[in-house]
């Protein structure tokens, strides 16, 4: 772990407005973040479950054509209980959420110390994201922001894309990766011609160690030119790994924090989740120039070690504010944090040794 010089808890469920009058918000987590003039903004994923409780039967949210939810209610005897976020139906063996997501827009003054203010929200659209909409990441390419994001549904997990000019107007541009893909996060800039994503296409390949992949498209809409970037060998990332913060431009390279996460050893639980970084060349991004041995950040404070899924920090962008970095994350899948880097600080505990963990 390296120093953190601040921590911030910036959005709780209890101050957040839910999106349905029947729903409780339970989490405002994994939180998109862009610098605008002097304005930031965070596109927060906040999850809601229904208020009704019936004994002996679980609400399964899902949102209608007509934007708003309706709840499966499934006796608890043809559940199995997966963790606190997934169920198992057991007749289909289909999965199900316990909750459902959608995205809360907030922005804040650079020049004050004003507290986050509500702008907007994003409310999941189609059948695609009938489980709900989750974890936004934002791009600047340059004029329009662009929000890869997960999209939900009973054909599985796949990667959305939307975009903005000015955070008031949001167009959808439909899936980007087909199911079982997420954690997207796209270069800021053209490389040798092309848009440049980072992506996670299964949660655990059967042949190797999780994966995090990349990709190349001439529209952002069309990607091909798939090649394995970095394995997770290490226990804290063996589990699961995925892009956590679309990569920012340094003069060592593309910087980039994934998370990492372990397997539990208590079954109904999630193993704990850190984040690692990664450094990529920058004419070829598909080259690791050096790597977390250690994760850089793990669950610490009581927001993080606590909260509806424990022991989990899943950061979702990083701003670069020249010797600092500002990473957002989500803590707990409760909260939305942000804790302060020195970049040096990041840089130095790479480890130039370790690169891909490709081989077998
Ligand atoms: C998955 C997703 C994330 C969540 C983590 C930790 O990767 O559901 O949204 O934050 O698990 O629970």
């Amino acid at each position: 772990m390296i120093a953190r010089l601040s921590s911030d808890l910036l959005l709780q469920p209890h101050a957040i407005q839910s999106s349905q009058t029947e729903s409780e918000v339970i989490g405002v987590f994994n939180p998109a973040a862009a610098s605008v003039n002097n304005d930031l903004f965070m596109l927060a994923r906040v999850a809601e479950r229904p208020l009704e409780k019936r004994l002996g039967s679980t609400p399964l949210p899902r949102w209608t054509t007509n934007q708003e939810t309706t709840v499966d209610w499934v006796c608890n005897d043809d559940l199995h209980l997966i963790d606190a976020r997934v169920v198992a139906l057991k007749k289909s063996g289909d999965r199900r959420l316990t909750s459902i997501s959608h995205f809360q827009l907030f922005r804040k003054s650079k020049l004050d110390d004003a507290a986050w203010e509500f702008v907007a929200a994003l409310l999941p659209e189609g059948s695609a994201e009938e489980y709900g909409i989750e974890d936004p990441r934002i791009t600047k390419i340059d004029d329009t922001y662009w929000i890869t994001y997960v999209a939900v549904s009973r054909s599985g997990v796949a990667t959305a894309l939307m975009s903005s000019t000015d955070f008031v107007t949001f167009h959808r541009h439909g899936i980007i990766f087909a199911s079982e893909n997420k954690d997207v996060v796209l270069f800021p800039q053209r490389i040798a011609g092309a848009y440049v994503a980072l992506h996670r296409p299964n949660p655990n390949s059967q042949f190797s160690s999780p994966q995090i992949w990349i990709a190349r498209s001439p529209d952002l809409i069309h990607w091909g030119g798939h090649e394995v970037v970095l394995g997770g060998r290490c226990a804290w990332e063996g589990d699961r790994v995925g892009s956590g913060t679309p990569p920012i431009l340094i003069d060592d390279g593309w910087l980039t924090l994934y998370h990492g996460s372990a397997s539990s050893t208590t079954a109904g639980t999630v193993g704990r989740y850190v984040a690692g970084a990664v450094l990529l060349d920058r004419d070829d991004p598909s080259r690791v120039l050096a790597r977390s041995s250690e994760p850089i950040m793990q669950p610490t404070i009581d927001y993080e070690t606590s909260g509806f899924v424990p022991n989990v920090i899943f950061p979702t962008a990083m701003l670069d504010f020249g010797d600092d970095l500002h990473v957002f994350y989500g803590a707990a899948d409760t909260c939305a944090a942000v804790t302060r880097f020195s970049k040096r600080s990041v840089l130095d505990s790479l480890d130039t040794k370790r690169l891909g963990d490709l081989k077998p």
